[in-house]
């Protein structure tokens, strides 16, 4: 396996007469999860990806694991829950830069994920642990299943991934930069948001953050920038390497988990990091350009059409 993931899929409902919930009276039923909207956007790319998760013993659960073993993700290691349902969650999209979400998961059967659902064996056999901070932040026995994950992988020498993916309306801000700084000292690669950057250490500079992190214990921290693209630190060097740009943003969701598949893409292929975060910066921006959470994500033909068109009236 290329790539093995953690967190939470939800049923994902948007608004279909209205963009505005309040108004509507029909939804249409998608899926979105950060861990694997990555582990999707690895797939359409050809890598070969696993989720570890938890569903409900219910139709929302059942529909959801189909969907995304459609998609080519390894479901193995997926468990039903008896006792709890599928998280749900609720997405306006007003505009592409105004985005409201509704979620309905506390007490999902992805929140009772436990250290004795991980498979050591299976996280062993991977190339990289991808998790993100969602998953910390839906209940302890989650944020003890993170930090299980990390040493089985850190045991096996398997290179640990993560997106801080700040989500305020799940915890505390106290907690939340906590166990992110916490977990930051844990991983090779961090993949935050300027914005995140600032959360965790009152900084907004995307230098002095990049060096910040990288004095938590990361080796590789990348840095996005929004449209702007991200920023790459290593021990010796920094760049920045410049977005794409798109000429109208229809649904943000899902951005920074394109930019990470592309990213854990190049890099799995052996791309210097400036074209591996160039590929994260590709498949983030096109992400953009569909409704849903990963439903925009290309396939390798796209992408290489995408990084070669000449500018945005191309695209
Ligand atoms: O990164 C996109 C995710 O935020 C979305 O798919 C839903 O996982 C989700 C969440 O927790 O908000």
């Amino acid at each position: 396996m290329d790539v093995v993931t953690i967190g939470e899929t939800m049923v994902l409902f948007t608004p279909e007469d209205s963009p505005l919930m309040r108004y509507s009276h029909s939804y249409s039923r998608k899926f979105g999860g950060a861990e694997t909207n990555v582990a999707i956007g690895l797939t359409r790319l050809g890598h070969s990806t696993g989720w570890i998760s938890k569903v409900g013993n219910d139709e929302f659960g059942k529909a959801m694991v189909s969907f995304i073993r459609g998609e080519g993700v390894d479901t193995s290691q997926v468990k039903t829950d008896p006792h709890a349902p599928t998280g749900l969650y609720f997405k306006e999209v007003r505009s592409g830069e105004d985005v409201r979400v509704q979620y309905y998961r506390s007490g999902s059967a992805a929140s009772k994920l436990t250290v004795n659902d991980l498979n050591e064996e299976y996280i062993a056999k991977a190339k990289y642990l991808h998790l993100t901070g969602i998953t910390p932040a839906l209940s302890d026995s989650c944020y003890e299943a993170i930090l299980k994950a990390i040493a089985f992988a850190k045991k096996h020498k398997v290179t640990v991934i993560f997106d801080p993916n700040l989500r305020r309306k799940l915890w505390s801000e106290e907690k939340a930069r906590s166990v992110l700084l916490e977990i930051a000292g844990l991983v090779d690669i961090i993949l935050p948001g300027v914005d995140e950057g600032k959360f965790m250490f009152g900084e907004s500079d995307p230098v002095k953050l990049g060096r910040l992190f990288l004095a938590q214990g990361a080796d590789l921290v990348v840095l996005k920038v929004g449209s702007k693209g991200a920023y790459y630190f290593t021990r010796n060097s920094f760049q920045l390497v410049s977005g794409f740009p798109v000429k109208k943003v229809i649904d943000p969701v899902g951005a920074g988990d394109g930019f990470a598949a592309g990213l854990i893409s190049g890099l799995l292929e052996g791309l210097t990091v400036e074209l591996a975060v160039q590929r994260g910066n590709a498949v983030g921006a096109i992400a953009t350009q569909i409704p849903g959470d990963f439903e925009g994500l290309p396939d390798r033909e796209e992408l290489e059409r995408f990084i070669h068109a000449k500018d945005a009236e191309d695209i």
